[in-house]
């Protein structure tokens, strides 16, 4: 039975980064539909309203980490670096929530509690911590893939007298490190972006490292006006060229094979992408990097070298040389003079794999052989718990009470990562299973978004209220994730989170689509074309009756 007090909308939007804002828009705007979203920050912007740590930056260059939905927007906007920084990008999305009028269908400071499906009302319920109540037939999730920081497995951060900060829920205030002792633990992006800039401000920066990462140039420069204008000038052009990359950008050097190339071919190659930047060395160097161990261990070993070039001490050069898994397997950090902090005298490197994190104490930390660390502030860069996390965070209660985490308990179990299977009419916007972190987020955002509002005006044309993936789809789906991932070395690394392994306890399960992205949009658009192949369509209050 609807809750006496709810109020009713034809659909809930969950965040209000770039999944939310653009579903607010396309639901709302386009679809003339009453919507009502959510989000626990003060304002829009997503990852980008709470990721404020210093040198927090974009790794994909924002002429394609951007919208493409409006030319007008793409053709104004104008960004002033290649590689904006955090505060550049939340302009952008709070010009984005203006122009767009988006705001006053936003409900801020407020985050959802629990989402229930009722199956008799065909319906989905959301409570909220300021105690309201609101239905809707439809639901969208943009909780986002990275939003819900990991818990350290460390005791004791309530016991630190210093100041105590994370990078994923960083504060609004400007944080002062002069002269300070400042700690920072985790060399993931975040960490390393972070370690740039602390260190020429800290009176001492001591970095804890666990597992040595391969960060790479990110290459970034102030805008070339006359490559901005060329790129504006065909800007659909770049656009559909994204869409039709693995990755969701327009590169299209990409060499077949690495080993197959001599070693003076592929210095030139390795050598050009790491000069030209961004995730050039990574997805436009050579085709077998991420399958082939042999062509893994080449450009490895070549971002070793380059390591070694950087950084004056030996011992500590080796210490950051990352040896034991393959490239590309955890996600890869872009830097910009991270490994020259480690040649200041106001910096150092301690190794806590070796001597791990016993706990934080008052005065810092406590290492497992005793040593303690003092520090000032403490940064916490100990990463998320990805993909899965903010979905399971919102308490979802589908089809005859079925709770996500016990549908989920081995792992994520959706159809193309977009639903799941007696979660009606739930679109989860880059959810698990779907390339999402692998492609261009809001790419990978605008897809999903215009496939969920499709699906809404097809299941309303045919007079039906209710859609779903047929646990038969689903579980093709798992499979069919799951035998990508293997034939990739993504699961020889031991800590990635796109596998699940950085969160002590979590089932560990490919989170990601590795087909790349335009065979996934190929496989969606065919899905579409067979009248939503693998989904059941059906009518309230009927328990399911296939289209
Ligand atoms: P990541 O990439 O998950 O990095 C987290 C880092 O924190 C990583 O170096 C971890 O080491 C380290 N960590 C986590 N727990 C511990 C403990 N207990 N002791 C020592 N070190 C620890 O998170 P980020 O925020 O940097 O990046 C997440 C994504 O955001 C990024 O990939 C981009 O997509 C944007 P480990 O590797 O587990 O040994």
């Amino acid at each position: 039975m609807v809750h006496p007090t709810a109020e009713s909308h034809d659909a809930i939007i969950i965040g209000a980064g770039f999944a939310g804002l653009y579903a607010v828009h396309a639901l709302r705007n386009q679809q003339a539909k009453d919507v009502i979203a959510f989000d626990a920050a003060g304002d829009v912007g997503g990852t980008w309203y709470w990721n404020r740590y210093p040198g927090a930056r974009v790794d994909i260059e924002s002429v394609h980490y951007s919208y493409s939905f409006d030319e007008d927007l793409q053709q104004e906007w104008h960004w002033t670096e290649r590689f904006p920084a955090q505060p550049e990008i939340l302009r952008y999305l709070e010009h984005v929530a203006d122009r767009f009028d988006l705001r006053r269908s936003i409900r801020f400071n407020t985050r959802i509690t629990s989402l229930t499906w009722d199956d008799d009302e065909s319906l989905w319920t959301a409570t909220t911590d300021a105690g309201e109540v609101h239905v809707a037939r439809w639901v969208i999730s943009g909780a986002g893939t990275l939003s819900v920081p990991k818990k350290p497995e460390f005791g004791g951060i309530e016991n630190f007298a210093g100041e105590t900060y994370t990078t994923g829920n960083w504060p609004h205030h400007e944080v002062d490190f002069a002269g300070k002792r400042v700690g920072i633990i985790g060399v993931g992006s975040s960490g390393i972006q972070a370690v740039s800039e602390i260190a020429k401000q800290a009176g001492h920066l001591t970095v804890l490292q666990r597992t040595p990462n391969y960060a790479t140039p990110i290459g970034n420069y102030a805008t070339d006006p006359a490559e901005e204008a060329a790129e504006k000038a065909d800007y659909a052009a770049l656009r559909e060229a994204s869409r039709n990359h693995f990755l969701g950008v327009p590169y299209s050097d990409v060499q077949p094979s690495a080993v197959a190339a001599t070693l003076d071919e592929r210095r030139e190659v390795f050598d050009d992408r790491w000069n030209r930047g961004g995730f050039r060395l990574f997805i436009d160097a050579y085709g077998d990097i991420l399958f082939d161990h042999e062509a893994n261990d080449t450009v490895a070993q070549y971002i070793r070298d380059r390591i070694h070039e950087r950084v004056d001490d030996p011992a500590t050069a080796e210490l950051l040389a990352p040896r034991g898994y393959p490239y590309g397997t955890k996600r890869p950090p872009l830097e910009t003079d991270y490994y020259e902090a480690f040649n200041r005298p106001d910096v150092d490197l301690v190794d806590v794999k070796s001597n791990p994190i016993e706990a934080v104490t008052e005065g810092g930390v406590r290492l497992a052989d005793g040593t303690e660390l003092a520090f000032d502030v403490l940064v916490l860069a100990t990463g998320f718990d990805a993909c899965t996390g903010p979905l399971l965070a919102m308490n979802v209660t589908g089809r005859r009470g079925r709770t996500l985490k016990e549908h989920w308990a081995d792992g994520p179990q959706t159809y193309l990562g977009l639903m799941a299977a007696g979660f009606p009419n739930l679109f989860m916007i880059t959810g698990p299973q779907s390339p999402s972190v692998l492609y261009n987020m809001p790419l990978a955002i605008e897809d999903h978004v215009d496939f969920s509002v499709a699906a809404i005006s097809h299941v309303e044309e045919q007079g039906r209220a209710v859609i779903e993936p047929t646990p038969e789809a689903e579980q093709e789906w798992v499979a069919h994730t799951n035998e990508l991932a293997q034939a990739t070395l993504l699961p020889d690394s031991p800590t990635s989170w796109y596998m699940g392994k950085n969160v002590p306890g979590k089932p560990q399960r490919v989170l990601v689509y590795l087909g790349g992205a335009p065979t996934y949009r190929a496989r969606c658009d065919e899905v579409v074309a067979a009248g939503y192949e693998g989904f059941a369509i059906s009518d309230r209050h009927s328990d399911r009756a296939f289209a």
